[in-house]
């Protein structure tokens, strides 16, 4: 991880005093967001110092804080020599210029520290496109010579520093013909994953959604021949991956690992992310995967629905999986969630009986969802032989006539739909 190369004076910028901003008739929950952003800090290797908490009735729009509060976070500041203060909250670019006066630091939002964790671990070119678009969209209506400590450093990138105005003009023009130029070579990508999923049309498909950080990696490589372990890292994935459940089933079932949601996710970051977020839109059953150990378990599943529904995927049948529960000290809690979804699984991933009884759980669920049919295939439809081998689960075939197999078949009713020649009308 590239280190912050900006800073002010001597102060170091990988060291950081965070501000959480809390309404005052709001019910705290404060504390574990404030956990979660100094995560996402120690993602990007930058340490959290000391941490505040302004209580608001009406934010101050020029500078967020009052006069007191800011004093005490100078202090802090002088105290750690800390070069970097990152504010819980969206930031208008006013408020970062009059913070970053202030108190001398880089001042980040949550919005722009999610966006460079997601440049850091962006590893194919559809993520890293993506990725750009999204901080550069962030970034153009905050192009005010202040807001420019992640520019690219490569070949003068969009964005330069210490501009006047009508380099900024310049700087603004240049950043959105990038824009344009990398949408363009985005769509390219895009083309070439749409005709892969033509291709797979008819196969069914599985998505992992949830949380950032809940099992979803683990999960996957429990179920397929991904190698990949999880790991204890905020958005460690990026780019979805699709592979085949294993042992592979009939008809074929195919499952998919998916980028990770988090409270307050950039909207610049789900716009781009949107072909990605696809590979959710077009499966056939959703997984999703909540952490049952974690303390906020309930608004992290909240949160994951809200960006299913924001994506339009919030129709498709989903089974909640509460993973991680070999980690749960409160015994009375898979008990609570028995009662309160009763056809959810709950399951470590470390566990092979688990990970077995899930995909049973998986296939169950399109079994019970299969229409059965009965069919004649004449012995030259060679093709709609090795399609039904594929893509039904074969009850009974019959081989006794001469010209052609009769089967009886159980498969989804998009697959029925394509045979429906092939019906067998009993006389
Ligand atoms: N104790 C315990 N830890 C688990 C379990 N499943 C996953 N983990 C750990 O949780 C961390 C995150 O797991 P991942 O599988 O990477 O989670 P993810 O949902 O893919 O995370 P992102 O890709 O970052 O959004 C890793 O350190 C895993 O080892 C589980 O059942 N029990
Ligand atoms: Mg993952």
């Amino acid at each position: 991880m590239k280190k912050l190369s900006e800073t002010k004076k001597t102060k170091d910028p990988n060291k950081a005093i965070i501000l959480g901003l809390q309404k005052k008739t709001k019910d705290p929950i404060q504390g574990e967001t404030l956990d979660e952003l100094k995560l996402l800090l120690s993602t990007l290797k930058i340490e959290t110092c000391e941490s505040f908490i302004h209580k608001y009735e009406k934010l101050n729009p020029a500078i967020l804080i009052g006069q007191g509060k800011l004093e005490k976070i100078k202090a802090a500041i002088e105290k750690h020599q800390a070069g970097t203060l990152v504010v819980d909250h969206a930031l208008t670019p006013l408020q970062v210029r009059n913070l970053e006066k202030e108190t001398e630091c880089i001042v980040l939002d949550r919005a722009l520290v999610i966006i460079n964790i997601f440049s850091s671990h962006a590893k194919t070119k559809e993520a890293k496109l993506q990725v750009e678009i999204a901080r550069l969209e962030y970034l153009l209506p905050r192009l005010t010579g202040a807001w420019t400590h992640f520019q690219r450093q490569k070949g003068g990138g969009a964005l330069s520093r210490g501009m006047g105005e009508t380099q900024i003009e310049v700087d603004r023009r240049r950043a959105r013909d990038r824009i344009s130029q990398l949408k363009k070579s985005l769509k390219a990508i895009e083309t070439s994953r749409q005709i892969q999923r033509k291709k797979r049309d008819d196969t069914l498909k599985v998505a992992l959604v949830g949380y950032t950080n809940s099992g979803k990696t683990s999960i996957m490589s429990a179920l397929s021949k991904l190698k990949t372990p999880g790991k204890d890292e905020l958005f460690a994935t990026l780019d979805s991956k699709t592979k085949v459940l294993d042992p592979s089933t009939h008809p074929k079932i195919l499952i998919s690992d998916t980028v990770g949601f988090i409270r307050n996710l950039p909207h610049d970051l789900i716009e781009s992310f949107k072909s990605t977020l696809e590979e959710v839109k077009f499966a056939d059953l959703l997984l999703h995967v909540v952490d049952l150990s974690h303390a906020d378990y309930k608004s992290q599943l909240e949160t994951t629905e809200k960006v299913l529904e924001e994506i339009g995927a919030s129709t498709i049948p989903t089974l909640l999986v509460f993973n991680k529960i070999d980690r749960i000290e409160n015994e009375l809690l898979p008990k609570i969630i028995r009662k309160n979804f009763p056809t959810s699984a709950l399951v470590s991933s470390f566990s092979k009986e688990d990970m077995l009884q899930l995909r049973e759980k998986i296939l169950n669920h399109f079994k019970h969802e299969f229409l059965c049919e009965r069919l004649f295939i004449p012995i030259n439809e060679e093709k709609t032989l090795s399609y039904i081998h594929s893509n039904c689960l074969i009850i009974d075939s019959d081989y006794s006539r001469l010209d052609g197999i009769e089967f009886e078949v159980k498969a989804s009713r998009l697959v029925l739909q394509r045979l429906e020649k092939f019906f067998l009308i009993e006389k």
